[in-house]
């Protein structure tokens, strides 16, 4: 596999949590190269200054356009292919599982952490003349700036990377993999504070399990989720097609 993984942030220290772990072991196996860029070493001004204030006026920052350049210029010379250029941005497309396996085919992934109000609109040009670029949101609320969302996206790209998850079986049996929400789960003992583990599942009838098991995902999709429901329904008839 050996994917490259850039960061570019002005905090690194946020994304310290990204050497534990499984994505940590992951990097120490050399599946994963993983760097850290602090962005103030691609300024030159005695003060290392990344932002200033927006034309047009308005509140807050905006990140000025040269430390970018730089940062992601020095990156991109000697790149083996032309990475993908992801920004986390509440005003992106949605980062989904679909999003997270085809992000973990790609060679060469770099993430750009904005703060303030932004990154001046003129560096996602410039960007695209080396990078394939990629705003992305987690979902329809606002963070600070883009680090937590990095560490979110490299650990739902990097667990679907070949050899990074030890037990490949369990990626497949999971929430959002076929639309539906994952089963409930018990395990010893089967008494416990008055409460009781499902008969069916200490019956030994691997058929019942599996069908009660299925009932209750559509179940709880339907209670938790029920916009998710028309995709999976969608994803079951085509698993039907092509089983007859
Ligand atoms: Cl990807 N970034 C930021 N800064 N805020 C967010 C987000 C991303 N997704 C939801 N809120």
């Amino acid at each position: 596999s050996d994917v490259q993984l850039d960061v570019i942030t002005i905090f690194p220290d946020y994304l310290a949590p990204l050497d534990l772990s499984l994505i940590g072991k992951a990097r120490r196996d050399g599946l994963i190269d993983l760097r850290v860029h602090d962005l103030r070493e691609f300024t030159h001004d005695r003060h290392r200054t990344v932002d200033d204030t927006p034309y047009g006026g308005g509140a807050g920052m905006v990140m000025k356009p040269q430390p970018w350049s730089e940062a992601l210029d020095h990156i991109a010379v000697g790149a083996q292919s032309r990475p993908i250029l992801i920004v986390p941005a509440p005003s992106g497309q949605r980062f989904d599982q679909a999003t997270a396996r085809e992000l973990a085919d790609a060679a060469h992934l770099v993430f750009a952490c904005g703060r303030y109000e932004g990154i001046d609109e003129r560096v996602y040009e410039y960007a695209d003349r080396d990078y394939d670029v990629r705003i992305l949101s987690l979902g329809d609320y606002v963070l600070n700036g883009g680090e937590v969302a990095v560490l979110a996206m490299v650990e739902a790209i990097a667990r679907l990377i070949p050899g990074v998850i030890g037990n490949a079986e369990s990626l497949v049996e999971e929430s959002h993999e076929d639309g539906l929400l994952e089963y409930p789960v018990y395990t010893k003992p089967a008494q416990w504070q008055g409460l009781s583990v499902p008969e069916v599942l200490l019956s030994g009838d691997h058929g019942r399990i599996a069908a009660w098991r299925h009932q209750q995902r559509l179940e709880r999709t339907a209670d938790r989720r029920p916009d998710l429901l028309p995709a999976a329904a969608a994803t079951q008839s085509a698993e039907l097609e092509i089983r007859l």
